[in-house]
């Protein structure tokens, strides 16, 4: 994790906000859902619990502002099995988290921030897992820019005693200072993934240790709000990770089609690779995406992930140097009597340089600043991800989450374990650990 933020948080300013009258009623035109439960109660008798909201409740959620794209994919996957056990007594949706602000998103130049969720996953592919909307149609459905209840998530202040784990969750004073302030008009203002003029009604703080799902009554019961926010979201821990629900959720994280064309077209020029020779053949609807083990084959190629930056910078035992690396791919090229090498990185200019002398044939995706520009560094990190995907064999980075990603891909897609579960080692590294394989459970 970065040990700091670049930039920080915006000012919170009012201006361009809409006007709002302080006073009694201001509160009751704050939700169009209880506008229409009002409404509806006026006309004619309904029961208490009208058909309010279009899909229901509203369940959001943020993350620590550190943490990069890779693990907020798994915070997702954590959050939607918290929403199917929502599912199972009342109707909810979950409100998609914008993309930006991110500390590794660094391309100059290019504003990124309020990216919706589109730009990077296929949006019906999620809604066959649980029901999501963007948060623009959060704000246009749910009557404006308010959320009537922020939970902050946090540990126990007390810590927790050795040996003597067991899952709790309780109201408690917030440990931490709080990222959000109360405006002239008691509504708190915060970053809201830039959405500057959303404001919450209500912030408190909630002490967890437990899965995701232990969130749920509160939500059920201890809060009658129609739009609930839990921030650090990643203080949540997975109900049952490597399970079913687990590895559905992860099936639905479809990449947008737009970026696996982009990558398609790639491997097609440059690697020789197309699904048909590869055997990769991918189901637009991921319920019907069931391959056997073993089956794929993937392009004549070796796919790399080859993380740096605050991985070198941490002077890690497991990483290895360029020079370790370089040794390690003209090994994997000679076994695997492959002769292309494509090579994913977030390695700085210099680094890339004495890559390129020491790796001359290496393939890359570099981008045209046009194409940084559409694509964002998002979409170039789905873009290598998904390259590296369809490599014959791919070596990855230890404990990088970008690395991960690309094993469960490769997992969708059917490789034999042995061409994915790869990392490199460190020159010092005495007991080189390879990545666990998790098999999906369908
Ligand atoms: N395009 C591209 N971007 C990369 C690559 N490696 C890292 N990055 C960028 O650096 C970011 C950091 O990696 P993440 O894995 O998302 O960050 P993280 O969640 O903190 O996880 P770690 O890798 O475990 O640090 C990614 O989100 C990408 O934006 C790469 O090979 N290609
Ligand atoms: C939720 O409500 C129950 C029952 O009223 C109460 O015991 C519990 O402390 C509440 N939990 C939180 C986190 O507010
Ligand atoms: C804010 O939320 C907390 C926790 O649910 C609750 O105890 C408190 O009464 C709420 N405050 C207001 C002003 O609604």
């Amino acid at each position: 994790m970065p040990s700091q933020l670049s930039g920080g948080f915006p000012a919170l300013s009012a201006a361009g906000a809409p006007q709002l009258h302080p006073g009694p009623l201001s509160l009751l035109s704050l939700s169009a859902c209880l506008c229409i439960q009002l409404a509806a109660l006026s006309l004619r008798d309904v029961p208490h619990r009208a058909p309010c909201c279009p899909q229901g409740e509203y369940l959001l959620y943020d993350v620590n502002p550190p943490e990069g794209f890779n693990l907020r994919r798994d915070v997702y996957v954590r959050i939607a099995s918290l929403l199917k056990t929502l599912l199972k007594s009342e109707n909810w949706v979950l409100v998609l988290p914008p993309w930006g602000r991110l500390y590794h998103w660094q391309s100059p130049d290019i504003l990124q921030v309020r990216i919706p969720w589109s730009e990077f996953f296929d949006l019906p592919s999620l809604n066959r897992n649980i029901p999501v909307i963007e948060y623009e149609q959060f704000l246009a459905e749910s009557g404006g820019p308010f959320i009537e209840q922020i939970y902050v998530l946090q540990g126990y202040a007390e810590g927790w005693k050795e040996g003597t784990w067991e899952e709790k969750i309780d109201e408690r004073p917030c440990i931490d200072q709080l990222m959000y302030s109360k405006d002239k008009h008691e509504y708190y203002r915060g970053w809201f993934w830039g959405y500057e003029e959303t404001r919450g009604l209500n912030v408190s703080c909630l002490s967890v240790q437990g899965s995701a799902s232990i969130v749920a009554p509160i939500l059920l019961k201890n809060t009658s709000a129609q739009s609930v926010m839990l921030d650090r979201a990643e203080n949540l821990l997975h109900d049952h990770y490597g399970g079913k629900d687990y590895w559905n959720t992860r099936r639905s994280m479809v990449f947008a089609k737009h970026l696996r064309v982009v990558g398609d077209e790639f491997r097609k020029k440059y690697l020789q690779s197309t699904d048909e020779a590869d055997r990769t053949h991918y189901k637009e609807d991921w319920t019907q995406m069931k391959v056997k083990m073993g089956t794929a084959l993937g392009g004549p190629y070796l796919g790399v992930h080859l993380r740096r930056k605050d991985f070198i910078w941490g002077h890690r035992e497991d990483v290895p140097s360029l020079q370790g690396a370089v040794k390690k791919i003209r090994s994997l090229l000679d076994v695997h009597k492959l002769e292309k090498v494509f090579v994913a990185t977030d390695a700085v200019e210099e680094e890339i340089e004495l890559l390129k002398k020491l790796l001359p044939e290496m393939v890359r995706f570099e981008p045209s600043w046009e194409e940084l520009e559409l694509y964002k560094d998002g979409g170039l990190a789905v873009i290598d991800q998904w390259i590296c995907a369809h490599a014959r064999y791919f070596i990855g980075t230890s404990v990088s989450t970008f690395s991960f990603r690309i094993h469960e891909e490769r997992e969708i897609l059917g490789f034999d374990p042995k061409t994915t579960y790869n990392r490199f080692c460190g020159e010092k590294e005495k007991n080189c650990e390879q990545p666990t394989h998790w098999k999906i459970v369908y």
